[in-house]
């Protein structure tokens, strides 16, 4: 198994594990991958999910030993596995934070750019190297980088296959925080909690109405706005923390439902 699963509390965390190749992505890493999103996103425990990465690295790419010898035929075979294990993250309902704690290069930026949230170590690198190796990124990196980071700086990094650490990756809005290596994993699941501490299905609908709302034009997307806050009010939790504020009660926990 090269994902490692854990649930603590309401949060799961996913480890990339397979540091003899720097967690690269290989179909079995993909499989594994596969399985234990199904897994988390089939229990009702499970609010947010965190993705870090075992050893020095986060993913340092696709496998490109198993690429190598690929034909065009088993290349996109590959690159639709990829995106469909990829966006099981991006719509899944529940929040998916990725911990990038060191090299995070060609499908392993991509598959932090499938997260809803990045945040970053000191020693995080990211990049899309795929020209340097003959080949256009294929695990998203096209679509995804330009949408979080504009165009140009999305060519720059593509078209240049270069490297940027945290800081870089923080100033152009790839990631939302940079931490002290050893604080990572905690500040991620310490977010995690957070979420988890608020109203689910306020936090799902808002997840979607952000992902959904940013691939559309604005009336679409603030259609979708409007659809997913009338949502809210037929639920108990809106009912229990907007009765709890007009009578200065303490809101003890959502029911989440
Ligand atoms: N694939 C396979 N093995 C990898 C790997 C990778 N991406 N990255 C590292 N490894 C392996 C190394 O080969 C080495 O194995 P051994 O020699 O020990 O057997 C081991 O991990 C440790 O790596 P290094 O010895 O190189 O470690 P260093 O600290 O010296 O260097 C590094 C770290 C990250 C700078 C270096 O390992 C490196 O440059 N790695 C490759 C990074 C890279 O180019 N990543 C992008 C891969 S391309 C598509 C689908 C998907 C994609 C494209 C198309 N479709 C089919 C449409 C995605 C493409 C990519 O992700």
């Amino acid at each position: 198994m090269n994902v490692l699963y854990e649930v603590r509390g309401h949060v799961a965390l996913l480890t990339i594990s397979r540091p003899e190749a720097l967690n690269a992505l290989n179909t079995d890493t993909l499989k594994d991958l596969e399985q234990v999103l199904n897994q988390a996103e089939a229990d009702e425990n499970v609010y947010v999910l965190v993705i870090t990465g075992a050893g020095k690295a986060f993913v340092a790419g696709a496998d490109i030993s198993q690429m190598k010898d690929f034909t065009a035929v088993e290349a996109r075979a590959f690159g639709e596995y990829g995106n469909s294990v990829f966006a099981k993250i991006e719509n899944s309902a529940k929040p998916v934070i990725a911990a990038v704690n060191g090299y995070a290069l060609g499908g392993g930026c991509e598959l932090s750019m499938a997260c809803d949230i990045r945040l970053a170590g000191t020693k995080a690198k990211f990049g899309q190297p795929e020209v340097g190796l003959g080949i256009t990124p294929g695990f998203g990196g096209t679509q995804r980088l330009p949408r979080l980071v504009g165009a140009s700086k999305a060519k720059e990094l593509i078209l240049t296959a270069g490297t940027i650490g945290a800081e870089e990756a923080a100033r152009i809005g790839l990631v939302s925080r940079v931490l002290p290596d050893e604080e990572l994993l905690d500040a991620a699941l310490e977010l995690a909690d957070k979420i988890a501490s608020n109203a689910q299905i306020a936090v799902r609908q808002s997840k979607a109405a952000i992902s959904n709302g940013t691939q559309v034009d604005i009336q679409t997307g603030l259609a979708y706005e409007v659809q997913a806050f009338a949502v809210c009010f037929a639920t108990e939790d809106q009912k229990d923390a907007m009765t709890a504020f007009v009578n200065k009660d303490k809101l003890n926990g959502f029911k989440n439902r």
